[in-house]
């Protein structure tokens, strides 16, 4: 047991939620291309135009906002948050969401109960997919202990994700959340001790097999085109949340450039950078993203807010 129980503060409530918006409005002009260069993602943090959050960001709010609401009573409500997400997703359905959970939703709003329509696709084990993970970091911050955070993540994941990788990749990122939010800043982060404390909540073989890689790819510190290729930078949740654990790992205290190797690794990199940025603003704190980026993001007066009502 390596938690070092450190208070939650506001402004790391807020890093949270800002370093997933801004990892996942940065990614996202480079979605889908396999090699992202320096120069190119250089040129979109110099742009003047508006950075834009896509359906990472949006289910997050969505998922904070059902926290905050019933933060005094269960926490969670299945039912409620299933139809919350599909409401959201309804109201913009053009934020770049994937091709199977628009399905699940379309199903859950013409009234078909959460537990049937996620496994209505995927020869009935429902998707294995990063939903669950990109939009969970939120849990970290009404969970009461790393177990707590991995069972809160596993039932948000369950109204959109019936397949057991994608609940156990929500489970990896909000215990990797809630122990980043709760990690001594002023102290190097202990990547053993992070990592160990991961794989008593994901207990799952081929999870410890992606654990015991990042590991040994922290002490190489590849570059991150080289990271998305070891370990992977696609949608499935086994193949993008490690990856941007090791970009936090490899960055834990500069959200920016944890941000930027999410980015960088390719595939599917409003996602990673958005679960890279959630990890690294929690131990960092809203104080130490660049401002610049702040200026330009789309919802910054949103998240701030509701990451004051969940502190
Ligand atoms: O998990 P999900 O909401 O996708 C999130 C991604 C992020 O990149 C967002 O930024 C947005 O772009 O979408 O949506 P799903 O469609 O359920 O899963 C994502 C992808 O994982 C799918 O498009 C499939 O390629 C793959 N996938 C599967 N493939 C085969 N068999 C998920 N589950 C399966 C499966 O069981
Ligand atoms: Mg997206
Ligand atoms: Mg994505």
């Amino acid at each position: 047991m390596t938690i070092a129980m450190n208070p939650i503060t506001r402004d790391r409530a807020r890093g949270l939620l800002l370093g997933l918006a801004l990892g996942d409005a940065l990614g996202a002009p480079f979605e889908g291309r396999a090699l992202v260069s320096a120069d190119d993602l250089l040129a979109e943090e110099r742009a003047p135009s508006r950075l834009v959050h896509t359906d990472d960001t949006a289910l997050a709010l969505v998922l904070a906002g059902h926290l905050a609401d019933h933060r005094d009573t269960t926490l969670l409500d299945e039912d409620v948050l299933a139809r919350e997400f599909a409401e959201a997703w309804r109201a913009e359905p053009w934020r770049g969401y994937g091709e199977g959970t628009p399905r699940v939703f379309g199903l859950i709003t013409a009234g078909v109960p959460w537990a049937d329509a996620t496994r209505a696709f995927y020869q009935g084990q429902g998707s294995f997919g990063n939903g669950a993970a990109m939009r969970v970091a939120p849990v970290a911050l009404v969970a009461t202990s790393l177990h707590h955070a991995a069972e809160l993540a596993r039932r948000t994941a369950a109204v959109t994700h019936a397949h057991k990788h994608g609940q156990h990749g929500a489970a990896c990122q909000a215990a990797a959340t809630y122990l980043a939010l709760r990690s001594d800043p002023a102290r190097p982060l202990a990547v053993p001790a992070f990592l160990h404390d991961l794989s008593r909540v994901v207990r799952s073989a081929p999870w410890h097999e992606k654990f015991d890689r990042v590991a040994e790819l922290v002490r190489h510190r590849p570059d991150p085109e080289h990271a998305g290729r070891a370990l992977g930078n696609d949608a499935s949740a086994l193949g993008s949340v490690p990856t941007a654990l090791l970009a936090f790992l490899t960055y834990p205290d500069r959200a920016d450039e944890a941000i930027r190797y999410g980015v960088r690794a390719g595939g599917d990199t409003d996602t990673i950078a958005a679960m890279a940025g959630a990890l690294a603003g929690a131990r960092t704190g809203a104080g130490s993203l660049p401002e610049k980026w702040l200026r330009r993001l789309d919802i910054s007066g949103r998240l701030w807010s509701l990451a004051d009502h969940l502190t």
